[in-house]
Parts: C-alpha cells; structure tokens; sequence
C-alpha cells in the first residue's frame, strides 16, 4: 500500500511526496458506548489503517486523490463546508478544526488510501481523521500535541460528519501500541497499556457485511438518551456529571420518571464499564475465558438493553456460543452491522470460518468475510 500510495502521489503530481504517514484502524475488546458516558473502554489499533502521502504545493488549495474511490477533489481553504457522505468530508472536518485553533494551513497535495474495510465498524473515518491531521502538522511544522490531535479528529467527525462519537476510536488510533490493548479511562483519558497475550487462543472478526442506514441516527440518539437518564438523576439530587457516576440504585429512584427503554440505556452502561474493569483484572491474571464470558454479557446488553444490535450481528453471537471453541463474541463498535469480535482456539480458526460462513450464507444469503487482525502502533510516519 505504502508503494502504491507513492507511486500515485508521483503520477498525479509529477513530484515527491513530502513525506507518507500511517494511522490504523481500532477493535474494541470491550467497553461499547461508554466513552460519551465518561466511562471506561478497552480499544486497540489494529495492523490495518489509512495511509497518506502528502506535499505542501504553492496554491491555496488542497488537491485530495483517493485511492480506493479513484477520485480527485479539491478543497478550497476559504470555504470548507461539510459534504455529508462524501469521503472529502472527514478532511475538511480536520483542517476546519486545524483553522479554528490557529494552525495556518496552507495548500498541499495529498493520496491516501487504505487497507481497512470502510463500514465494517473498524474507525475508517477516525483513521482517516487521525492520518490527515498528522500529515498536515508534520509537514507544516505545527507539532500539534497528539491529544490535541485526537480531539480535533473527534471534532470533526462531530461537525462535518454528523456524528456525535466519543473519543474512543481517535484515541486508539494515534495511541496504539503493537500486541497490546489500552484501558481508557474517557473522563480525563487516564490508561495503561495492557499486553493482549492470549496463548492458545487469538482474536477474529466477523463481517456482517451489512450497515443498517439507521445506524448514525441512532448513535446520536443513544447519547441524548443517555443524556436524559442523566438529567433525571441530578433532578432527583443525585449530585452526578455522567452515567460514569451513577450506580444502579441511582436508577431504582427515577425508575417511576423516566421511560422503560431510556433506563435500560443507563443500565448497561452502569454494567458495561463495570465489565470493563472486571476484563482488565482478567487480563492481568491471564484468565481468558473470563474475558470471553464478559464479551458475551456485554453482546447480551448491547442488543437487549441498549438497542444497537442487528439481527445479523446476534445471529454471529448465537452462532458462536454453540461452539465450544469460542470463548466470547460481541459486536463491536457503533453497532446496526460491522464486525463481532471473537475469541477462539486457534487451531479452530479454519473450523470456525466453514461452520459460521455455510450457517451466515443460508441464513442471510450471504457470506461473512473474517479479518485475522494483528494489534499495530498507532499514528506516525512511514
Ligand atoms: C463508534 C464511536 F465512534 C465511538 O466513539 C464509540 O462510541 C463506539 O461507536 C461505541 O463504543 O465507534
């Protein structure tokens, strides 16, 4: 990819890259939709992400090539304005963001491409977000601090792409350290890298193939749910900031005020970053089949009580659990389609693949794709 990458930007632009960067896409072992509640998740960068090639040219506009759509764009730095559904979006998100906070910006050329797969709930647009940030202040010389980096990346998926996320994704991408996970604390991004040795077993993941079109909607919806259930508490005196805050008792009191499904909402997530803490104290005592336990919990809360399962995704879950060789599976990320997540006994993996993709192509006419990811570095030059 790195060579193809170079080639192109000397094909377009008849000269050198100034320099090409990398910034990889994530997994999620556990902790989903908590980091906008202040909580606590467990990401990765995985060994697949975005790459850039990128020049300063002497004009004050941005010629953008995609590699994987095979077209150009080109962005005007005096009028950048989102352009929802379009990939040229997540850049300009980023370079408004670079503007407001003072970074003169000027003119550059830029080919990016990836080996990620988009839509598949592995934080595409954070890597994307994450790469051209970094590109551009490396090759300015702005040396932007990385948590700068990562909000700015967030910001502009807020902004320019509709998308009220957390800063799990960004944050896993420019953190990502290789073979191991990071448990974040999302209130004041507190965390430890932990070492993802998981001996006789190994991680896979299962593409659904689909992405239900309600799946942005819904996501902003969740967190103004959340939100709400937040909002009672403090109304009922509960001195709270955050979902972070509260415990279940807490929503036994505002049980009578607040909507069956929105309490639910709060519910796991109290659950979910309890789980996150029970999974670290697994990890370090080595015990693998306790985190795979937690991982099937948090798959049962996600779809039962949070709302963001697909018919798609529980079927993989179900699927697995039948399987004595699997020791967890969840979906992973956003939710409504993407990827689930799975532990498994390695010398299964090929048993696996046959069972899950024959089950999958009948159920759904048809077939899965599993990624055998490796946890990677985060953000940097290439
Ligand atoms: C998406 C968001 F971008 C993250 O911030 C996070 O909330 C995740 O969904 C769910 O855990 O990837």
């Amino acid at each position: 990819m790195k060579i193809k990458i170079s080639d192109k930007f000397r094909e377009i632009f008849q000269q050198e890259p100034y320099s090409l960067y990398f910034s990889p896409g994530r997994i999620n072992l556990i902790g989903e939709h908590t980091d906008y509640n202040e909580g606590f998740v467990m990401p990765a960068a995985i060994d697949l992400g975005i790459y850039v090639a990128i020049s300063a040219n002497e004009l004050h506009v941005c010629r953008i090539y995609s590699l994987d759509f095979d077209e150009e764009f080109s962005i005007n730095l005096n009028s950048l304005a989102p352009k929802k559904g379009h990939w040229a979006t997540y850049i300009m998100g980023v370079i408004s963001q670079l503007q407001q906070a003072g970074y003169p910006v000027k003119g550059f050329d830029m080919v990016f491409g990836g080996d990620l797969p988009v839509g598949a709930g592995l934080s595409s647009s954070a890597a994307i977000e994450c790469a051209v940030g970094f590109s551009i202040s490396s090759l300015f010389g702005f040396n932007i601090p990385k948590h700068s980096l990562m909000h700015y990346a967030q910001k502009a998926e807020h902004l320019f792409a509709g998308v009220q996320c957390g800063i799990m994704d960004q944050f896993a991408s420019v953190m990502g350290k290789k073979d191991h996970v990071i448990k974040l604390d999302c209130r004041d991004l507190s965390f430890n890298y932990f070492p993802l040795d998981l001996g006789d077993f190994k991680l896979l993941l299962v593409d659904t193939q689909v992405k239900h079109s309600l799946a942005d909607s819904a996501y902003n919806r969740r967190r103004n749910e959340c939100a709400e259930v937040v909002l009672m508490a403090q109304q009922n005196q509960v001195g709270v900031a955050s979902l972070r805050d509260l415990k279940l008792k807490h929503l036994n009191e505002i049980k009578p005020f607040i909507d069956r499904e929105v309490l639910g909402r709060g519910v796991y997530v109290i659950e979910e970053n309890e789980r996150v803490i029970e999974a670290s104290e697994a990890l370090k005592e080595g015990n693998i089949l306790k985190v795979g336990k937690l991982m099937y919990a948090s798959h049962e809360g996600l779809s039962k009580k949070y709302g963001v399962s697909c018919q798609e995704l529980d079927f993989l879950v179900d699927q697995s659990k039948s399987l004595d060789f699997v020791i967890g599976s969840r979906m992973m990320g956003g939710g409504f389609g993407g990827c689930t997540i799975n532990i498994l006994q390695k010398e299964k993996v090929g048993q696996f693949k046959d069972i899950i993709a024959s089950a999958y192509l009948s159920k759904f006419g048809k077939a899965p794709k599993f990624y055998e990811i490796s946890l990677g570095d985060g953000t940097r030059e290439i």
